[in-house]
């Protein structure tokens, strides 16, 4: 008993002190390598053409000054049939009680020059062969998916967009630029829809960002995308900060010394 209370207590400290941590992180700074890695599950995204994104093809990059920071982003188009989507190897393991990745957060900067259209924010489908899973909507911009739109996504300017799902409840947010938007209730329960395939999954192990089967994708800019294993909470994602701003990288845990960290590898089972 005397164990487990240290062990709540020292969670309880690195709660308290750190931001959840993404488990990688990509900045398409000129790469499509991760910059974060948290667990080293996490490989290099794929530049991919076609609705059943057969084809790699290389990414192009521009130079874009995304709130404050000036650097490279990459580029993305919806060229009929041969739409470009990037097939993320996020590193995530299954969780939530199932036999995919049930709970997590994927933050989203990104602008969107396309108007009109509806943009996919994924696709959990192993090869794009259905629809996406989270759209801006292309009559208003709302951010949403099954019908349930809120928000404005402002085209042609960049924006911060958070989602995070809890499939187990059903529950999936919008956050945009640090605010949240919505909840839209989803369906199946736990290892439903909107699971995504764990890095270790035999079958697949991927999920393709920006990707629909059928052209609902827009065309644009990526300049950030993260992955979290959590359920981000409103204050989480508060505390990124707006567009552009650096997420919180592993390298900060280190002042917390090894205790802290041997705590939250235990939280993690
Ligand atoms: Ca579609
Ligand atoms: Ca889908
Ligand atoms: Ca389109």
């Amino acid at each position: 008993m005397k164990h487990t209370l240290s062990l709540i207590l020292m969670a309880a400290t690195v709660s308290a002190i750190a931001n959840p941590l993404p488990v990688s992180v990509y900045d398409f700074n000129g790469s499509l390598a991760p910059i974060v890695n948290r667990f080293g599950t996490a490989q290099d995204l794929e530049f991919r053409a076609g609705r059943t994104g057969s084809v790699i093809v290389p990414a192009t990059y521009s130079t874009e000054t995304v709130g404050s920071v000036t650097k490279q982003v990459a580029n993305f188009d919806d060229v009929a049939n041969q739409e470009k989507f990037f097939r993320a190897r996020h590193g995530m393991a299954v969780n939530g009680g199932g036999a995919y990745v049930n709970q997590y957060s994927m933050l989203f900067d990104l602008k969107v020059t396309s108007v009109g259209d509806w943009v996919s924010f994924y696709n959990t489908n192993h090869d794009n062969q259905n629809d996406g899973d989270a759209f801006i909507r292309a009559s208003d911009s709302g951010l949403g998916i099954s019908g349930v739109y809120a928000g404005t996504f402002e085209r042609n300017q960049w924006n911060r967009v958070v989602i995070t799902v809890d499939q187990g409840a059903n529950q999936m947010n919008f956050y945009l630029n640090g605010g949240f938007v919505h909840q839209v209730a989803l369906s199946g329960g736990t290892d439903g829809r909107w699971a995504l395939y764990a890095y270790d999954d035999a079958f697949a192990s991927w999920t393709d960002i920006l990707g629909d089967n059928d052209g609902d994708n827009g065309i644009g800019q990526i300049s950030l995308l993260g992955f979290y294993d959590t359920v981000l909470s409103a204050n989480d994602v508060a505390a990124l900060g707006p567009v552009g701003n650096p997420v919180p990288e592993p390298a900060t845990l280190a002042v917390l010394g090894v205790g802290a960290i041997a705590a939250i590898r235990r939280r993690r089972k």
